[in-house]
């Protein structure tokens, strides 16, 4: 399969890698990395080491079978226009946060499929990503149901060697990780540490508390997701992806803008009661992004 991974930071880079055993990956990213991986290949270290060589370029290409979105959630938009010019078979979101899908799927004709993906990954240096930590990948129909595109996607990432769950239930798995991602981002971002110091400290509570929160709201939407679930999915993913740093502590280390708005920001615009701990998170985070130097 022809596939264009549109956004090559720490995640795109990695799900790219894994890919490019198997089919004709290209990164599409900035500099200095994709300059750096076209001239000696991407290293992937830590869980799983291999190097492969993705083409790797800082443009859309015209064509591809696959174009898997990974971009930051705020870039959605615009990298939707940017692939509407691109003939593409099927894209695939593999995005933390929510509107995702249908953002790209107003610009693109092809099937939009929604994905989350809770694997931990890093970018080390220019060339070099991290694998610290193998979650989950699910994908499907981003409306819910059968969908053979979804499968043709799903065998071509298991043929990968990466073990894929093709769901019929995206709507309520984009709300499971949501829950995931308000109850560990902004904590792990704010209290400067890896997810796995998450696991009997005193921010459990907080973490617990945020995706109870996140799954009061998904109720509010249809979404059958119980408080009891959304806690020990973030139990899970705290275990799984232990010395993983999140991507909003990775964000705000790095100075750059963070996805609160469509993370803890998401649930508090979103929610009809009140939801104290997303709001205070949020706030916290957005308060940082204000006055961080650019
Ligand atoms: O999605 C993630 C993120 O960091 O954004 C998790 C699953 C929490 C892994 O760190």
């Amino acid at each position: 399969m022809d596939i264009v991974v549109v956004g090559a930071g720490s995640l795109g880079s990695l799900v790219g890698g894994l890919l490019a055993r198997e089919h004709d990956v290209t990164l599409v990213g900035r500099e200095p990395h994709v300059g750096s991986v076209s001239e000696n290949g991407l290293s992937v270290v830590g869980t799983e080491e291999f190097r492969v060589r993705p083409g790797a370029q800082t443009t859309i290409p015209q064509r591809a079978d696959l174009a898997l979105v990974t971009v930051k959630a705020y870039d959605t938009a615009a990298v939707a226009t940017d692939l509407a010019d691109c003939t593409l078979d099927a894209c695939l979101s593999l995005q933390n946060g929510m509107g995702n899908e249908e953002r790209l799927a107003a610009e693109l004709d092809c099937p939009v499929l929604a994905g989350t993906c809770s694997y931990g990954a890093r970018l080390r240096e220019p060339g070099t990503v991290a694998f610290t930590g193998r979650g989950e990948i699910v994908l499907g129909d981003r409306n819910g149901g059968r969908s053979a595109v979804a499968d043709e996607v799903g065998a071509a990432f298991r043929a990968a060697g990466i073990e894929t769950t093709v769901a019929v239930d995206m709507p309520t798995r984009l709300w499971e990780k949501l829950a995931v991602n308000t109850g560990i981002n902004a904590v792990t971002a704010l209290a400067r540490v890896a997810n796995g110091a998450l696991a009997d400290s005193p921010a459990d509570a907080i973490a617990a508390d945020a995706a109870r929160e996140t799954a009061a709201v998904a109720r509010e939407q249809g979404i059958d997701l119980s408080d009891e679930r959304a806690v020990s999915l973030v139990e899970r993913v705290v275990g799984d992806t232990a010395a993983n740093h999140s991507s909003m502590y990775q964000d705000i280390s790095d100075g750059r803008q963070t996805e609160i708005a469509a993370i803890n920001g998401y649930v508090a615009d979103t929610a009809t009661r009140s939801v104290p701990v997303n709001e205070t998170l949020a706030g916290l985070v957005r308060t940082w992004e204000r006055h961080r130097e650019r």
